[in-house]
Formats: C-alpha cells, sequence, structure tokens
C-alpha cells in the first residue's frame, strides 16, 4: 500500500515536470520591443501541390528544435490568410509581436487541407530582434563651481 502510493506520487511529480519541460520548452517572453514582420510563402495545394490548401498555422520559438518536436505547444501568430485559390500563388501576412531584444526567434509555417491533413513543417526562418532604440537624452544636464 505505502508502495502504491509513494508510486502514484513518483509519477504526479514526473507528469509535472515533463510537462514543466515541455511548456518550457516553448516558452517566448515576449515584452521588450514591438515588432512588424511581413511573412512570405509560396502557396501548397490540397494535395501536395494540386488544389489550394484550406488553412495556415505560422508558429514561432525562441528553440528552432521546439518548432519540429513541440509544434503544438510554439506561439501562434493569429490573422493568417486563408490559403490562395491555387498552388504556386503567393500568400503573405503583416504582423506585430511583442518580442525580446538581442534575441533570435524560429518561425515556420505548415497548411492543411479541408479535412485536416497537416502539412509538414516548412523551412525554418530565423529573425533576430535588434535593440535599436537608445536611451532618451538627458534634458537636465548641469554643473555648478563648488
Ligand atoms: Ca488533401
Amino acid at each position: 500500500m505505502k508502495n502504491k502510493i509513494m508510486l502514484s506520487i513518483l509519477s504526479i511529480i514526473f507528469v509535472i515536470v515533463t510537462i514543466g519541460l515541455l511548456t518550457n520548452s516553448c516558452k517566448v517572453q515576449a515584452d521588450t520591443k514591438q515588432v512588424n514582420i511581413h511573412f512570405q510563402w509560396t502557396t501548397v495545394g490540397d494535395d501536395g501541390l494540386l488544389g489550394a490548401a484550406s488553412v495556415y498555422s505560422l508558429r514561432y520559438s525562441m528553440i528552432s528544435d521546439s518548432l519540429v518536436n513541440n509544434w503544438n505547444l510554439c506561439k501562434s501568430i493569429t490573422g493568417l490568410p486563408t490559403p490562395a485559390a491555387a498552388s504556386g500563388l503567393i500568400d503573405s501576412v503583416n504582423t506585430s509581436l511583442n518580442l525580446n531584444t538581442e534575441t533570435t526567434y524560429y518561425f515556420a509555417i505548415k497548411a492543411a487541407d479541408n479535412v485536416n491533413n497537416w502539412s509538414g513543417i516548412s523551412n525554418i526562418k530565423s529573425l533576430t530582434i535588434a535593440d535599436d532604440i537608445a536611451p532618451a537624452a538627458i534634458i537636465d544636464f548641469n554643473g555648478t563651481i563648488r
């Protein structure tokens, strides 16, 4: 009985730690700079390159492997367009994100057809957010002889 209770407690701790690690692997702290990003890609079809896809999922992470291994836990970008009416056309989206400066973020996109068959992950695009905002100028600089 004691062993069963101990095993249950250990199982619960394992699950909590695992969920924590998975969640952290895609964690994005978004708080330092509003960044406008234009994404663009060539559309794919409903079946491979035939027809038109139905929906996109565009996600990002500070860890590129997270996009490959934990896609559903990575942050999602909303406001994506409905895929163009045929493959081979260009789709795009402008988005505004609050991101940490001096940090590299990784972005990727997937497409699904009308019965929720999801494509593989696209190539991964990395963007490093520069800190290009200088301190404000000091406006009360003074000197006195003492
Ligand atoms: Ca299909």
